[in-house]
């Protein structure tokens, strides 16, 4: 079983990329940083694919890259993430763009690429890391928070549109975990007061990479869509699923098409039928 994931470098993703390894599955880390992937890699028996996720080009190359080096890949983990820590004004343009890609926009993209595959495999799981924050909006994490609660409705979409196939989906949705990441936000004076709020009403306890990689394979393993912390925030949750839920309710025995064997995102498309070649 070939498993990707992205931002394997650090954190989450090289405890998620651990986990998987530790269930027998062949590892393909992806991130920027190519001595600690090289490094993660060699200890899991795995395969490092260097790539900045916020290039469009080495996107759109890397599961075709990935499937012809080491077959097709059974589970995406769509991992990566960049956070905001300021107020949107202060933050460039240029930071908002590589947030808003490598957070959302290549997910989307590495989905497309892969489900193609998967699905004339006849087995795949998708699994994407969202967050807390993708429920809910906070002030310095306005970038940040818009991209995760598009990823969270971009995955709950795809379920549904892969319900009747045998690709599942998972998505995380953490509140603080113990990474580079949250001290960045820790530490950053924007957030401080938040936090402080936050901290003093006791919502938001800290949780280690390692807890949450456990129950996410043990998730994927029952295709279960969620695994979500911290636990005193379900009512969150769960008023940000309803309308999910209602929708899903409403459209059952919908059958949706299967999804057709895409070509890779790089080769011509000579499938794709003009639209306007088929009115005429
Ligand atoms: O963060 P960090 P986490 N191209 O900074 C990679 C979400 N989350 O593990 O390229 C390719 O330690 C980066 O690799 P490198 C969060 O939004 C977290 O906490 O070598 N890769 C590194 O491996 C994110 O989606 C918390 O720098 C790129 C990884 O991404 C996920 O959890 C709370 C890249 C980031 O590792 C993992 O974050 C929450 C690029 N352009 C959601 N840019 C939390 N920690 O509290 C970054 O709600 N990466």
């Amino acid at each position: 079983m070939n498993v990707l994931v992205t931002g394997a470098s650090r954190g989450i993703g090289e405890a998620l990329a651990r986990r998987f390894a530790d269930e027998g599955a062949n590892l393909i880390v992806v991130a920027r940083s190519e001595p600690e992937l090289n490094k993660l890699a060699d200890e899991l028996g795995g395969a490092a694919l260097v790539a900045d996720l916020a290039d469009t080009e080495q996107v759109d190359t890397l599961i075709p890259r990935a499937e012809a080096a080491f077959g097709g890949i059974d589970i995406l983990v769509n991992n990566a993430g960049l956070e905001t820590t300021a107020g949107l004004t202060e933050t460039s343009v240029e930071a908002i763009r590589s947030v808003v890609r490598v957070n959302l926009e290549t997910p989307i993209v590495l989905t497309r690429a892969v489900i193609g595959g998967m699905h004339k495999r006849g087995r795949g799981h998708l699994v994407y890391t969202s967050s807390l924050a993708g429920i809910a909006g906070f002030p310095g994490l306005a970038t940040y928070a818009g991209t995760k609660a598009g990823l969270t409705n971009f995955a709950a979409s795809m379920r549904l549109e892969l319900n009747q196939t045998e690709i599942g989906t998972t998505i995380i949705a953490p509140g603080p975990v113990d990474t580079r990441m949250w001290g960045a936000l820790e530490n950053e004076p924007y957030s401080d007061a938040l936090l402080k709020r936050l901290n003093t009403l006791r919502l938001i306890p800290k949780t280690n990479p390692e807890r949450l990689a456990k129950r996410t394979v043990a998730a994927v393993k029952s295709n279960r869509r969620h695994v979500r912390h911290p636990a005193r925030m379900s009512a969150n949750f769960w008023l940000n699923e309803a309308p999910r839920r209602i929708t899903e309710l409403a459209t059952v025995g919908v059958r949706y098409r299967p999804p057709i064997h895409l070509p890779h995102p790089h080769l011509p498309d000579l499938h794709r039928r003009d639209k306007t070649t088929d009115a005429g």
